[in-house]
């Protein structure tokens, strides 16, 4: 049975993106999931492997270790997104310079097949279908996904191939 029975209210399904390349980067990903699992409202449902991916766009900078994680939540957008930041103000986030390095940063990437565009999110990530380094780790997570437009993120990727620069590492973040 899935975790998710154990939310009081009415739960569905996001998908979030994880990344990171300050420090050590594995251990943001894991405190991030740990953060995550541990705020009211959401379980962490299923995790996907880590990849090791080049940055794309801001500055010179180190690689990525990014990921995705299915969450169960019975928080509204806003509330989940709320929990992405202050997961990664556990991590001491900075931000000084558009797409710069992190040492964690957490996207909505889709939430429970709904469209929204707001000033503060937008869900789809306005920017998911354009990369591989998202779309890769997420499908692990949600195989048969669709867009809110219907179609596929497996057919999405697939426009992007070859899918150069995301490399599945050896070493994994695990579920609480
Ligand atoms: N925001 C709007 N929609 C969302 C959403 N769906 N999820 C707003 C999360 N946030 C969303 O985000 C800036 C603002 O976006 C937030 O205040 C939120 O209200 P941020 O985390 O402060 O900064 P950011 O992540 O640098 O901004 P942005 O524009 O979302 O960046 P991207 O497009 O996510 O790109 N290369 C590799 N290999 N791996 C990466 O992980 N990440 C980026 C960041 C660039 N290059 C990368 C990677
Ligand atoms: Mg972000």
């Amino acid at each position: 049975m899935s975790s998710a029975w154990a939310l009081p209210g009415r739960e569905v399904f996001a998908f979030l993106g994880l990344g990171s390349n300050v420090g050590d980067r594995l251990t943001h990903l894991q405190a991030g999931i740990d953060h995550l699992h541990a705020a009211r409202g959401i379980l962490v449902d299923a995790v996907s492997s880590v990849y090791e991916t080049v940055p794309v766009g801001g500055p010179a900078q180190g690689d990525f270790l990014n990921m995705a994680a299915r969450v169960a939540t019975t928080r509204s957008p806003r509330g989940l997104l709320r929990a992405c930041h202050r997961a990664e103000q556990a991590r001491h986030r900075t931000r000084t310079v558009r797409w710069g390095p992190r040492t964690l940063d957490i996207d909505i990437l889709l939430y429970d097949e709904r469209r929204i565009a707001t000033s503060r999110l937008q869900v789809p990530h306005p920017r998911l279908t354009e990369r591989p380094f998202a779309l890769v780790p997420l499908i692990e997570v949600a195989p048969g996904a669709s867009l809110p437009d219907g179609r596929s993120l497996v057919r999405a990727l697939a426009a992007r191939a070859p899918i150069d620069d995301v490399v599945m590492i050896g070493r994994q973040v695990v579920v609480p």
